[in-house]
């Protein structure tokens, strides 16, 4: 299982590459390693569990975070009692409004260990499409926190970490044609 020992520094390099895409069918390997990524948000999600191996609790994870540089991320949250919970190889943004969103809280990162303020411009709606762990394809219209939270772990295949995004001028700027999404 997954503890934060095995994830990387926010200054390593790994988190700055772009991700190879994982080739499929998937090797047992990568299966596990994707299956990990899913649990590490699952039981730090557990409070008991979470306090038992000092896991921080987190929504999603992406593989380079845990020093695999592969397009595989896992996203396990509630909203609106609505469970989004998804492990997908090679994750694809393949549309988005143009309409933009913002979390009212910010955003962190399980990759940095330090607030850092403002607001994330997001798109407010997306289409994903990725290949989840039976090699199954899957296409997910999401909005609000999903929607975010997807497009985090995305960014981190690509080497892009949430404050890139931040306005540096005016970091609480409100994104032009943008919705607030609360937390
Ligand atoms: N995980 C963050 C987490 O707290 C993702 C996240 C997304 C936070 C959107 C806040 C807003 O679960 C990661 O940093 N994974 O990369
Ligand atoms: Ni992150």
């Amino acid at each position: 299982m997954l503890t934060m020992d095995d994830f990387v520094n926010e200054d390593d390099p790994i988190l700055r590459q772009v991700a190879v895409e994982v080739p499929l069918p998937a090797s047992n390997e990568d299966k596990q390693l994707l299956a990990s990524l899913m649990e590490y948000v699952q039981n730090s999600q557990k409070p008991d569990i979470a306090a038992l191996y000092g896991l921080r609790t987190g929504i999603g994870l992406a593989a380079p975070q845990v020093n695999v540089s592969k397009r595989m991320i896992a996203v396990h949250l509630k909203e609106k009692d609505q469970l989004y919970s998804y492990a997908l190889f090679n994750p694809k943004l393949v549309s988005h409004s143009v309409e933009k969103a913002y979390l009212t809280s910010g955003e962190g990162c399980l990759s940095v260990n330090r607030p850092v303020s403002g607001y994330v411009p997001r798109y407010a709606r997306i289409t994903v499409a990725g290949t989840d762990l039976e090699g199954k394809p899957v296409q997910l219209r999401l909005k609000g926190i999903a929607a975010i939270c997807f497009q985090h772990e995305i960014d981190h295949l690509n080497g892009i970490m949430f404050y890139d995004h931040i306005n540096p001028e005016d970091p609480y700027a409100i994104p032009e044609n943008s919705i607030a999404v609360e937390r």
